[in-house]
């Protein structure tokens, strides 16, 4: 594929009319720049993408809920001293960042805690209104994100007519229309994943509707005292909604002191100085 070599520098090394170099880096995780999570609903195409960006082969098939764990591989993109390495995050599926059960939660986890540098949130093209529940929820917690349109040959099979630009404008975040199975798209999520990684703001998501002043004031005392209880911890404000809801996963975790844990054992040093990247490959 133009634009895309496996292990190593070889193969068509980028041009003006192919867009970046993908390196598919496997499982060398050594001195990654940024920190990419896929994450979206089951059997949207994760691992398949995930698949695409590192070389490697986590499991793919036809039926929801085979990636039950985190899964970790790498990617570098571009020449030189311009060359930029990326880890990549195969997250299980999950239809809501508010579920319940164990592998959803760690993909849950991962995304509320793990501070990854860009979340790509991959859609199925055929069930869009489904699918977008978790990319509000997504953009309610960062603008770092982009949207891969997944499955587009099969809405197109089926006389879908889905618009990637109305649907980036609307949510403010890049979206990229892909057939991953078929390496369709991959070239350009390459690209949306770098912009969005070296932009300090990230994307400009539209934003929610507000909430009445009461509650967004009820919602900053309490992110005020989560974040004395856990410094640092990410998305304070998330946390403090949930517990305002009274959801028992969440209310369990910060009765229990176990939420600054799962900030700590997740996060990952990102941004690092690119030094040895050529030599990590
Ligand atoms: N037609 C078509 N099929 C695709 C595409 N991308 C992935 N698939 C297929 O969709 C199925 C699910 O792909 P996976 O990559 O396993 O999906 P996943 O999101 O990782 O699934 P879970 O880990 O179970 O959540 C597989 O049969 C893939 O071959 C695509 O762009 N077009
Ligand atoms: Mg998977």
């Amino acid at each position: 594929m133009h634009g895309v070599a496996e292990g190593s520098a070889k193969g068509c090394e980028g041009c003006a009319n192919c867009g970046p170099t993908l390196i598919t880096a496997g499982m060398n995780l050594s001195d990654c720049d940024y920190v990419v999570a896929l994450a979206g609903n089951p059997n949207t195409g994760k691992s398949t993408v995930f698949n695409a960006l590192t070389g490697l082969r986590q499991h793919v098939g036809n039926w929801p809920g085979k990636t039950v764990q985190r899964a970790e591989g790498a990617m570098a993109v571009g020449k030189g001293n311009a060359r930029k390495k990326y880890k990549i995050v195969d997250l299980p599926g999950t239809y809501s960042l508010l579920s319940q059960s164990t592998d959803e939660e760690i993909a849950r986890d991962f995304l509320l805690f793990g501070s990854p540098d860009v979340t790509v949130i991959v859609v199925d093209a055929t069930c869009l209104e489904r699918n977008l529940n978790l990319v509000l929820q997504v953009l309610e917690i960062t603008s770092r994100a982009v949207v891969a349109l997944n499955l587009m040959d099969e809405a197109e099979r089926n006389g879908l007519k889905v618009d990637p630009r109305a649907l980036a404008r609307d949510l403010g975040v890049p979206v990229i229309p892909m057939a991953a199975r078929r390496g369709r798209g991959v070239r350009e999520l390459v690209a949306a994943i770098g912009e969005i990684a070296a932009k300090p703001n990230g994307a400009r998501p539209r934003p929610s509707t507000p909430l009445p002043a009461k509650l967004e004031s009820a919602i900053e005392d309490l992110s005020r005292q989560i974040l004395e209880t856990y410094p640092n911890l990410p998305n304070a404000r998330w946390i403090a909604l949930r517990l305002i809801e009274g959801d028992p996963s969440v209310t369990r975790e910060v009765e229990a002191g176990t939420l600054g844990q799962i900030g700590h054992d997740l996060s990952v040093e990102s941004t690092r100085p690119k030094a040895g990247v050529e030599a990590a490959l």
